[in-house]
């Protein structure tokens, strides 16, 4: 017997009326969506650092610049998803320090090294393009704030998407040897994790279920893993790459790309915090947040003596 709590809330998610903050919800759609959206925001805030690890030796200033402009919304996305987590009435320093404490989980993908340049490209085409696919099935997602910040979030991660290929494509047609082959290496290193960005096989995604029967979720995991493939594919081979995978193969049949198998066990030791960069991650992530200490307390100090004088 469903409570007229309850009733309202089904015929707004059978009626694809967004859930907004006042209205009432389930503590497990709340829940799920304080899990989803922390973790979208830490995943912004963190994918920060790879990139950040090539700032200073971009090879020109025009590079340097789209390199900048790219991190810097990356932290917008990550500010704005913690302000729609912080409407679900979840405290954003808590969610913070679990970052902190390895508690927290953020995408899998930003535990990978950037060795050479050409991981700028390949980070902004394959892992942007990778969030791109999933984010703007997200804009069709049942809490209000959350799809709106996809809304603006896809049309930034398209300018990423298109800034990251242009640098393989220079590379690949003006480069040198040593570059065609850097961005090779670099496609070879980052396709499978960027694969993993999707999460675990259907039957092994222990929320999707329940997450896609609320809409928080409108496409599994498999499914749109499946639709980056089939887009991808066409891209690397106007590059002239190829994927490491010997079982990648066009299928007549299914209109899609077949493809080999992740392998789950490194999938896994990334999230359990064994990944090449988690440890590095979280002790860059701990000194920004120790070292901006003094500016935090300056902001809340002059605030308070603005509230003050507004007061006198
Ligand atoms: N890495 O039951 P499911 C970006 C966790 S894009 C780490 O399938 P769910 C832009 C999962 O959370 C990247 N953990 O879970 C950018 C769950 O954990 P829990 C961020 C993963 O939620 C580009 C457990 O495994 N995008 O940042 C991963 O239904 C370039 C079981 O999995 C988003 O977060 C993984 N790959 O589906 C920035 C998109 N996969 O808490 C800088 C929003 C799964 O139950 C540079 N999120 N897990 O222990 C989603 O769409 C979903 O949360 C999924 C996972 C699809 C990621």
């Amino acid at each position: 017997e469903m409570s007229p709590e309850e009733r309202d809330f089904q015929a707004k998610i059978d009626a694809e009326t967004k859930i907004e903050p006042k209205n009432w919800m389930p503590e497990g759609y709340r829940k799920t969506l304080i899990r989803q959206i922390s973790q979208h925001a830490h995943s912004e805030i963190v994918g920060m650092l790879p990139e950040g690890n090539w700032v200073t030796r971009a090879p020109t200033l025009k590079r340097k610049l789209q390199l900048m402009a790219k991190i810097q919304d990356e932290a917008g996305h990550g500010l704005y998803l913690y302000s729609a987590m912080e409407t679900l009435g979840a405290d954003r320093d808590e969610e913070i320090q679990k970052l902190h404490d390895g508690k927290a989980k953020y995408s899998s993908i930003f535990n990978y090294p950037t060795l050479n340049w050409a991981d700028m490209g390949a980070v902004g085409w394959l892992v942007d393009g990778a969030a791109i696919v999933n984010q703007v099935v997200l804009q069709r997602t049942s809490y209000g704030p959350y799809s709106r910040a996809m809304v603006r979030i896809c049309k930034e991660e398209s300018f990423h998407q298109r800034q990251g290929y242009q640098i393989l494509l220079d590379m690949m047609r003006e480069g040198t040897q040593e570059q065609k082959d850097m961005v090779q290496d670099a496609i070879n290193r980052l396709w499978w994790p960027a694969l993993m960005m999707f999460g675990p096989h259907d039957d092994d995604s222990p929320n999707s279920q329940q997450s896609m029967a609320w809409k928080i979720k409108r496409k599994s995991n498999d499914e749109l893993r499946q639709m980056f493939i089939d887009q991808t594919i066409p891209q690397l081979e106007y590059l002239g790459c190829t994927v490491p995978d010997p079982d990648l193969k066009w299928n007549e049949e299914r209109g899609h790309y077949d493809f080999g198998e992740i392998n789950w066990k490194e999938f896994y030791d990334v999230l359990k915090g064994d990944g090449p960069c988690n440890r590095e991650r979280i002790a860059t992530r701990r000194k920004a947040i120790e070292e901006g200490a003094w500016v935090r307390e300056a902001a809340v100090a002059y605030a308070a003596k603005q509230k003050q004088r507004a007061a006198a």
